[in-house]
């Protein structure tokens, strides 16, 4: 069976909440999406007959690791080794498929009738934050896939904020030929996909749809676009259909976006009109929340902590890297490398690469050794407290580009459709020294209470702990 939404939510099995209580999916969505802790399912949608609504499919390492057909506790080594060493997979194109059993074309088409939500209070309208969306480089005819968010407000015309950068480029390419893009929307694809399409690293010959099928292991199939020379994922639930012409600009935002705050991006921004939309019968909206510690954050992080992890090992040849971590509580804007450090200043330059990488998130970079548990930030701010000499240990890189939405760094240009920040950039090295100075290394080994070793008392352990509770990875 191709992997898709429907075949995911079964492997969910029970961990899906579903919630039969009628909802208002435009007004009342967006806090149970944002409060959820669980995957669920809205099944009755006021004003939105037959349709359902979903989110948090990625709430928590468990269901991120089902997505990726990875164990939890070794996800993004995983996931890197399948992006980099396996690679992207094959796809397809069939005559037929899912996302074609209801077409909506023309003048028939309304993105309105889609149950969209207001994500938050104060945002410019409805926004669609859930959509793979596909163009095509018109020279080298190699596709691009990201998730950008489209502001709903007309049934066929909607702006978009065009921050992804290879899109961004196909864009500009038909601006300087003065022809349409063609571009499309592939919202409730398998989650695997969903993740795979946020990978920002170069690809020349291969689209991150197929890295997706790579990564799961499967044969993509794919189906040509009814009104644009585009292909799609065949087993989405929804695809919506349209061309964005040269040189057209309208205002967007604001809108509430994964750092918290709703402004940063809103300006002019190209106009998508709709051409067509397709979708499956029983259609599912697959929303992404895009507040704090949702699923926004973890599509975009699991893949750059995987680039990541494959970057920073490269440094100095080979460097030992346990884990890179991109909690959603930081926003993707720091970065916590688990790491044994071997030669003098190596945990610096590995904070350095962090620093610059194909992602322009990471903006304060962390390292700290192999006896530090990342996930628990009591144990990576005990490092910080112990293991660091601020006038050595701390760099402060000035004048970096970073993140459009980091909204502490001054705003240029604002003129154009993309939005540049120069700004401040930190690395802090909590590491011990490193393992050729063995006898300094020593000096900062954890002490253990006594009885530590002591396999009897394991019972009365765990009664004892059971307050607390552990901290584990989000
Ligand atoms: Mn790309």
């Amino acid at each position: 069976m191709a992997a898709s939404l429907r075949s995911f939510l079964e492997e969910l099995g029970e961990r899906l909440v579903n919630i039969h209580d009628q909802v208002d999916p435009i007004r009342q969505a967006g806090v149970l999406a944002s409060e959820s802790l669980h995957p669920f399912m809205l099944h009755r949608l006021s004003g939105f007959p037959g349709w359902r609504l979903c989110d948090r499919l990625l709430a928590d390492r468990q269901t991120q690791a089902l997505a990726l057909g990875a164990s939890e506790k070794s996800l993004v080594p995983y996931l890197a080794e399948r992006m980099f060493k396996h690679g992207p997979g094959r796809s397809v194109i069939v005559s037929d498929g899912p996302c074609k059993e209801v077409k909506r074309l023309g003048k028939d088409a309304d993105v309105t009738q889609i149950p969209v939500p207001i994500h938050s209070a104060g945002d410019a309208g409805r926004y669609i934050g859930s959509g793979v969306t596909i163009t095509k480089d018109p020279e080298t005819g190699v596709r691009n896939e990201a998730m950008i968010r489209a502001l709903v407000r007309e049934p066929r015309r909607i702006p978009f904020w065009m921050a992804a950068r290879h899109n961004w480029r196909h864009y500009q390419k038909y601006e300087a030929r003065g022809e349409p893009m063609p571009m499309a929307y592939a919202i409730g694809v398998h989650p695997g996909y969903e993740i795979l399409s946020n990978y920002s690293g170069q690809h020349d010959t291969w689209d991150e749809l197929e890295l997706g099928a790579g990564v799961l292991g499967e044969t993509l199939e794919l189906v040509k676009c009814e009104t644009i020379d585009l292909e799609v994922p065949a087993h989405a639930e929804i695809i919506i259909e349209g061309i964005v012409r040269p040189k057209l600009r309208e205002m967007e935002g604001p809108f509430g976006e994964f750092t918290g705050y709703r402004h940063g991006a809103a300006g002019p921004a190209p106009v998508w009109e709709i051409t067509g939309i397709t979708h499956r019968k029983n259609p599912i909206f697959r929303h992404v929340q895009a507040t704090l510690f949702t699923d926004h954050q973890v599509l975009v992080s699991l893949p750059m902590a995987a680039t990541l992890y494959n970057r920073l090992r490269e440094v100095h040849g080979f460097s030992e890297i346990h884990e890179v971590y991109i909690p959603s509580w930081v926003t993707m804007f720091v970065v916590f490398v688990q790491m044994t450090p071997r030669w003098e200043g190596q945990a610096r330059d590995v904070l350095l690469a962090a620093l610059t990488s194909p992602n322009l998130h990471p903006k304060i970079a962390i390292a700290v050794d192999e006896d530090v548990n990342v996930y628990d930030p009591k144990e990576v701010f005990w490092a910080l407290s112990t293991r660091v000499n601020p006038e050595k240990d701390v760099i402060v890189i000035p004048h970096e580009r970073i993140h459009p939405l980091d909204i502490s760094a001054p705003r240029y240009d604002e003129a154009e459709v993309t939005v540049m920040r120069i700004g401040g950039k930190m690395a802090i090295d909590a590491t011990k020294p490193p393992t050729w100075r063995q006898k300094d290394r020593d000096t900062f080994e954890r002490v253990k209470p006594m009885g530590a070793e002591d396999g009897m008392l394991e019972k009365i352990l765990a009664r004892l702990r059971s307050r607390a509770g552990k901290v584990s990875a989000d």
